[in-house]
């Protein structure tokens, strides 16, 4: 008898068994991450570290020919990086050993110009053996930059460089430990002061480093390293330095294409939905407008509102996030960074501290074969290898979760079992709110992450459509969050004549001050735009009088108004519209130069008034396929119109890839005239474009 029972219960455990058996499991569909992507993307947030000569030169790209004495950081200290990652949540760091101007980190057993012979530690010391040991301690991966184009190297262009870029490339990738990322930068070739030749050394970068036979080498001696950037790499920059991924979001790329020079950057935006390969998007931001420290960025760090928007445009998105801390002249991240870093930490945790869906009733109208193994329990059980899996020949699909009470949600975050593929090309969102459906978004692709950020409904139930999936629908995780209500700066801005106006967003207030103050509800409250023409430093912060929260403080500087400017001469282009360039709006722009009028072009400006100043800024356009950038530039002062002096010169460096306000800085002078000269431009074009210049007084 009991042997019969043993068998019966043995069968009953074979028949369960079989039955989950029979369920296949759902096959891959296109293009899969590798583990060593799946590792890398589950990394989410980590830190870039630009530190180099050019923090004591205070450029972003040196030209290749300053002095490695110039290197003499006076506290530096890798572990408060280390340190100020961690806190921040970041999994790793990525180091520049080596930017454009060939300066190295380390000291590379291949050149001189590096710390070995910089003052800092007498020449003994090494960065990336330093950083390889904090990341250690405190548990972070170390990833690092070397950069492919070097302003320095006498042989840059010709075969022997790529000998020496290999060469370092094995020195970083065999003497520090586990590299959990090799960055190489798209900026190659231009002029340089390679070795003393001081000229433009053109490259043609997919045929000149022979990438397929570089990442061979890598994979031989770093099989764990995972290869961004330029060549056929295993992650892609997201098209632009602002830290955005588009919402359409795709890890697919067409590399072949890419390769051939098919795509245009701004493709990697977001990805290609039929690209043959692997290819998900990092998006790379600093926390200020440069890549290196400038004393006079200290003021600059983003705010608030615009690191939390790029954290929801960037991990948000489908993409991981790049954040650049710039150390600065001491070796040290700044305490402004460092702030600003704590409030946006502060920030993204309260916003998801409240997770609402764990506990509700999850229903959905497919999934497959009705197996518990694919139930949509799946979605909300905090485990990520488990998912909501529907029918194979099932493409759209809900998802449906109640609530046992009325709840508020603002945030919806969902990950596709990306193991499989990224396949979910649209879906919805329905809150049922009074007893009604009603959709609260309606968006594109998920990927491994994707988070909605909307208005605040107190819904008694969500429901989650896909319309459109490449494939069956893989969901491992949903989660709906209460944020707290984030309250907008106001915005802040000044005409020509003085004329100040703010905005901010309905249902607040605003209150500013104009003398240096703390803003706060007993400052004054703005009803109408005002006038204030003088220089003046305007703080201001708008208060949600529903929900009794403010926002973080905006700060606009201006120096004395531009109402007396007049531009008094131009070499070419539209004298109607040239006032464009001095109305105070950064938006609006004018173009010289043309086919009969080719570089240099110039523009004078009158301003009114004899005014002692030290410096000047070009603000390029920003949005558009061609922005018409000048790359090199003159700047002349004068207080007749006649006897001119020349105050600065120089590039506008970088400004291709990340286009932001160009500040150059010079020994106070009194001037009155001043003349702005375009020497050199970024496009071939004959076109160049100016949407404001300013003086720093
Ligand atoms: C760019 C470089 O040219 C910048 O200097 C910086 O390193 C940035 C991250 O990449 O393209």
């Amino acid at each position: 008898m009991k042997q019969l029972l043993f068998s019966l219960c043995f069968l009953g455990v074979l028949s369960t068994v079989s039955a989950q058996e029979s369920i296949k499991a759902p096959q891959p569909f296109g293009p899969v991450p590798s583990q060593k992507q799946m590792d890398w993307q589950q990394m989410e947030f980590y830190a870039f570290i630009h530190f180099s000569l050019n923090t004591f030169t205070n450029k972003e790209w040196g030209f290749g020919d300053e002095s490695p004495q110039l290197f003499n950081p006076t506290a530096l200290d890798v572990r408060q990086w280390a340190r100020v990652a961690k806190e921040a949540g970041m999994k790793g760091i990525i180091l520049v050993a080596k930017h454009h101007d060939g300066f190295c980190l380390w000291p590379s057993a291949y050149t001189e110009r590096s710390v070995k012979n910089a003052p800092w530690k007498n020449g003994k010391g090494d960065v990336v053996k330093e950083l390889a040991a904090a990341c250690k301690e405190y548990g972070l991966k170390l990833g690092l930059y070397l950069s492919p184009w070097d302003r320095n190297h006498a042989d840059y262009g010709k075969p022997a460089y790529i000998s020496y870029f290999r060469n370092q490339l094995k020195e970083l990738l065999t003497n520090y430990g586990e590299v959990f990322e090799m960055w190489f930068d798209g900026a190659n070739g231009g002029d340089g002061y390679y070795g003393g030749a001081n000229e433009i050394r053109k490259i043609n970068t997919l045929d000149y480093y022979d990438w397929e036979e570089t990442y061979q080498l890598i994979y031989k001696i770093a099989p764990k390293t995972l290869v961004w950037g330029i060549g056929p790499s295993e992650a892609r920059w997201i098209g632009n330095e602002d830290g955005f991924a588009n919402e359409t979001n795709w890890s697919l790329l067409r590399q072949k294409d890419d390769l051939a020079g098919k795509v245009h950057y701004s493709e990697y935006t977001s990805g290609h939905e039929d690209g043959e390969k692997w290819v998900p998007g990092e998006a790379d931001v600093s926390i200020r407008p440069g890549w290196f420290y400038h004393a006079s960025e200290d003021d600059k760090v983003k705010s608030l509102d615009q690191m939390v928007d790029i954290y929801y445009k960037s991990i948000g998105r489908n993409a991981t996030l790049l954040l650049n801390l710039p150390p600065d002249k001491r070796g040290l991240i700044n305490e402004n960074d460092i702030r600003r870093l704590k409030e946006f930490t502060a920030t993204i945790k309260a916003d998801f501290r409240t997770e609402v869906l764990a506990k509700t009733r999850v229903t959905a109208n497919n999934y497959r074969g009705n197996n518990d193994k694919y139930a949509p329990q799946n979605a909300i059980d905090g485990n990520k290898n488990t998912y909501w899996a529907t029918d194979d020949e099932v493409k759209t699909a809900s998802i449906a979760f109640e609530f046992k009470k009325p709840t508020a949600v603002n945030r919806l975050l969902l990950q596709e079992y990306i193991q499989l593929g990224q396949r979910v090309k649209a879906f919805t969102v329905e809150a049922k709110i009074d007893g009604k459906w009603k959709t609260i978004a309606s968006q594109t692709t998920i990927g491994y992450k994707r988070i909605l950020r909307f208005d605040r409904v107190v819904a008694s139930a969500l429901r989650v459509n896909i319309t459109d999936s490449k494939a069956s629908i893989l969901l491992s995780n949903i989660q709906a969050f209460d944020a707290a209500v984030f309250v907008r700066m106001p915005e802040i801005s000044r005409d020509k004549n003085g004329l100040v106006r703010m905005k901010s967003e309905q249902g607040s207030r605003i209150y500013y001050t104009l003398d240096g103050s703390v803003p706060s509800t007993k400052s004054v409250l703005y009803t109408t735009p005002f006038r204030y023409p003088k220089a003046v430093k305007i703080q201001a912060i708008a208060i949600d009088t529903l929900e009794k929260r403010s926002s973080a403080i905006e700060i606009a500087k201006y120096g004395m108004s531009k109402e007396n400017w007049k531009v008094v001469s131009v070499s070419s282009g539209d004298m109607t519209n040239v006032q464009r360039i001095i109305d105070g709006d950064p938006v609006t722009d004018w173009s010289f130069g043309n086919e009969t009028h080719l570089l240099p072009q110039e523009v004078i400006i009158d301003m009114g008034a004899i005014m002692s100043i030290k410096g000047f800024s070009y603000v390029p356009k920003q949005q558009g396929h061609h922005l018409n950038l000048i790359a090199n530039y003159e700047f002349f002062t004068s207080l007749d119109n006649v006897h001119w002096s020349r105050q600065s010169e120089g590039e506008f460096s970088n400004i291709k890839n990340n286009p932001i306000e160009q500040i150059k800085l010079f020994s106070a002078v009194n001037a009155r005239y001043v003349k702005f000269v375009a020497k050199s431009a970024i496009e071939k074009g004959n076109n160049h474009t100016i949407c404001e210049i300013n003086v720093i007084e």
